[in-house]
């Protein structure tokens, strides 16, 4: 008889989002993914201070053997351009492999958007679980004035494809304006 995976547990600081004695911490600035905004004369004009746009928080898991993981995501406020500060985004490389978000603070949207060209897109705010099917690429946008702290639970062998999204965008841009967050399309993208 083989061992069986032992329970585990983790604890998240309320109050910024990070995994108390995160096994690893993925940060993301501007220059990971300085294409995925449109305006390339800010993003040229920020990339001087490089700032870090989110952090993901992986907590001490035994990962595949567990078959889920589970990670806080956490984006700064702010914005390059008028664009809001958001995930690069992905595509699970195994498209039965489906993912569930809970937002614990801060404010924001969540696009979504498949290989042939359906969007669909979702609020996020405190205490609203989003449940993203396994086919849909996802992307997170803080739109508020706080950081947007959410936590993630997929399974172990979804795997990530990032090139897609980078390679073609998103279909729509969530840009700040003065009567508040515009979603609209993106003349930029190159999907279907
Ligand atoms: C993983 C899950 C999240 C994201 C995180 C950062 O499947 O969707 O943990 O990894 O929100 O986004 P991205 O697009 O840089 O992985
Ligand atoms: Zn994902």
């Amino acid at each position: 008889m083989t061992e069986p995976t032992l329970p585990r547990f983790a604890s998240i600081n309320l109050a910024d989002g990070a995994i108390v004695d995160a096994a690893e911490v993925i940060v993301r600035r501007l220059s990971d993914m300085p294409a995925s905004f449109h305006d390339q004369r800010a993003v040229q004009a920020l990339l001087v201070s490089d700032p870090v746009l989110y952090r993901v928080y992986m907590p001490r898991q035994p990962g595949g053997s567990f078959g889920l993981y589970t990670a806080t995501s956490v984006i700064e406020p702010g914005r390059v351009g008028d664009e809001y500060y958001m995930t690069k985004g992905h595509f699970h490389v195994n498209e039965g492999a489906p993912e569930v978000y809970l937002t614990l603070s801060g404010e924001g949207k969540l696009l979504m958007q498949t290989r042939d060209g359906r969007f669909e897109m979702q609020d996020m705010k405190p205490g609203v679980v989003n449940l993203i099917p396994g086919e849909w690429a996802h992307r997170t946008v803080n739109t508020g004035e706080t950081r947007l702290v959410f936590l993630g639970v997929w399974p172990a062998d979804a795997g990530h494809d990032y090139d897609s999204v980078y390679e073609q965008g998103f279909a729509r841009l969530v840009l700040a304006t003065a009567d508040g967050p515009q979603v609209v399309p993106n003349p930029a993208y190159r999907g279907r």
